[in-house]
């Protein structure tokens, strides 16, 4: 794992300050959004020069992520992702290597040593939790992590990321009842790009802003721009803040734009209007921020150019080091699938021919 360098000078611009960072950490998640489009693009190129067998991307979702992600506490808050969140890991402690390490389904591969579907990410010990193919299923995990750490007194906040159209699953009634009726500190984010995958929002919504459910659970409900980083920076910030001071969970709904194609097995001209995609091209996170760090007089040529060579150094060496990396043992494919000794013949305490259970706080 590494962790972006969020030192550096301290000099606070009128912009950064008026969202409480210095302009390093707003340098810092410019950083980060440029490096997961970085990233992401070289995935396209890898899956369709047959290096890699599919893609699944964050492209126009990165602004929100970063945002939202930047005020968690590494390794000691949980995000729950989905397989857009390439930002999201980024920014939470993943390296580019992590992810490409991922997408060539390495033996080391910290996401699951090759075993989960490709965009699948996950990081044990970054308490990044394995993302869930069937989708939403990610909300009750991280409710009940959540749950856990209330119990536990580990102050730590637990988020859950999907689609809009993900936000329809039963799951999620289950999970932000519970969560609100427990205050469990937990936030839920949903990136609303318009789209699952070739169906559009209004045939899967029956209201504009997914937000406005919040309120049938007694919870605030925020909409915010997925291209205005900082704002989605200070939504993130007040719904973590209430969540670790015992205010309970928040739902976070980020309007996005999807860049790309569902995934790389998905052609979206065929469902989608020229005008519609020049829509979402207009709604592109990466250069909009760019040029408000320009406009601030926060990122300069000279720093842009330095910032670029450095991210494309990175990407190379990603994707350098994932190739070649040894594929994992043929022989460890159903590892973790069966049982790899036999239950004890001896028969389990509860079983009326099993020693009993000794009861619980002594004699009665
Ligand atoms: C329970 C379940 N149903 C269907 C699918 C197939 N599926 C995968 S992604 C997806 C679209 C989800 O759309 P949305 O939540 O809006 O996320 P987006 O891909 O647009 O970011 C669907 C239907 C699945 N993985 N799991
Ligand atoms: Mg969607």
């Amino acid at each position: 794992m590494t962790v972006t360098d969020r030192s550096g000078d301290a000099a606070t611009s009128p912009l950064a300050a008026s969202v409480g960072l210095t302009d390093a950490d707003l340098l810092a998640m410019y950083r980060t959004l440029a490096l997961a489009r970085a990233v992401d693009e070289r995935m396209w190129i890898l899956n369709r020069a047959g290096r890699i067998p599919f893609v699944i991307s964050g492209q126009g979702h990165e602004g929100a992520q970063v945002g939202l992600a930047w005020p968690l506490r590494h390794a000691h808050d949980w995000v729950a992702p989905f397989y857009r969140s390439i930002a999201t890991c980024l920014t939470f402690g993943m390296s580019a290597r992590d992810l490409m390490l991922a997408q060539y389904a390495k033996a080391v591969d910290p996401s699951s040593g090759g075993r989960q579907m490709p965009g699948h990410y996950g990081h044990a010990s970054g308490h990044i939790v394995s993302v869930s193919s069937p989708v939403a299923t990610q909300i009750l995990h991280a409710v009940g992590i959540a749950l856990a750490a209330k119990i536990r007194k580990v102050d730590q906040v637990a988020v859950a990321i999907m689609g809009e159209g993900s936000s329809n699953q039963g799951d999620v009634h289950e999970a932000l009842n519970f969560a609100a009726i427990h205050k469990l500190p937990f936030v839920f984010i949903v990136e609303n790009n318009g789209y699952a995958i070739s169906v559009p929002a209004e045939k899967e919504l029956s209201v504009k802003d997914v937000a406005v459910r919040a309120s049938g659970y007694g919870i605030p409900g925020v909409v915010v721009d997925g291209t205005d980083v900082l704002a989605c920076y200070v939504a993130g910030r007040d719904a973590v803040d209430r969540a670790r001071t015992g205010g309970g969970p928040t739902l976070i709904e980020a309007k996005v734009t999807r860049l790309t194609a569902h995934s790389s097995d998905d052609q979206q001209t065929k469902y989608r209007s020229e005008d519609d995609l020049a829509e979402g091209r207009a709604h592109d996170p990466l250069p909009i921020f760019r040029e408000q760090l320009r406009g601030a007089g926060i990122l300069t040529d000279e720093v842009g150019a330095a910032m670029a060579a450095e991210i494309a150094a990175i990407v190379e060496d990603a994707t350098d080091h994932a190739e070649a990396e040894p594929d994992p043992d043929p022989f460890t494919a159903v590892d973790h699938v069966y049982a790899e000794t036999w239950p004890s013949e001896a028969p389990p305490p509860w079983h009326p021919s099993g020693p009993g259970i000794a009861p619980a706080g002594g004699a009665h």
